[in-house]
């Protein structure tokens, strides 16, 4: 009986070495897309954020988020993009000051036919007071996950003030 499952085997782990031989995934990281926060082109929310001109990470000015109570910043979209069997990432550097609760990057990636689904940097939340420093969350696009749009977001869930800057997205290969 088992001797008939062995060929069964082989072709299965033959199709998969095969489809992965085929993907398009990058092989190392990539710079897909830079959004210098030099303006408010682009930036989608416009209630209770402003242009920082002296508080920037890249020195050519920051967006200052400042909530009194708990919000998403909508910042930039995408559209189509062509990318799967590779990781999505969200990047950026983030500030804070007097934070009561908790500041994280959220990204959500929206796939034709199935809605969209959201990645958060949940495990390194910032709060309090903080200088800057680097933030990101991945998402991870299997083989034949495409999105046709993503969004990128700043999530303030508590209070304070909050400057972003300098976001980047990267294409890196799937572990
Ligand atoms: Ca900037």
């Amino acid at each position: 009986m088992n001797t008939q499952k062995i060929p069964i085997v082989a072709f299965v782990f033959i199709m998969t070495v095969l489809a992965a031989a085929c993907s398009q995934g990058p092989d190392r990281p990539e710079e897909i897309g830079r959004f210098p926060i030099n303006d408010m082109e682009g930036i989608i929310t416009r209630s209770g954020v402003q242009i920082d001109r002296e508080i920037t990470s890249d020195g050519n000015g920051s967006l200052l988020v400042t909530a009194n109570e708990p919000v998403t910043v909508k910042l930039y979209e995408t559209g189509d993009i062509h990318l799967e069997n590779a990781q999505l990432i969200y990047r950026a550097q983030l500030r804070t000051e007097n934070v009561e609760g908790q500041v994280y990057l959220e990204m959500w990636c929206s796939f034709p036919g199935k809605g969209e689904f959201f990645s958060r940097a949940l495990q390194s939340p910032l709060s309090g007071t903080m200088e800057w420093s680097t933030q990101e969350t991945p998402f991870l696009l299997q083989k034949g996950e495409n999105p046709d749009n993503v969004k990128m977001n700043l999530v303030i869930n508590g209070k304070g003030k909050v400057w972003i800057d300098d976001i980047r997205l990267v294409m890196a290969p799937l572990r």
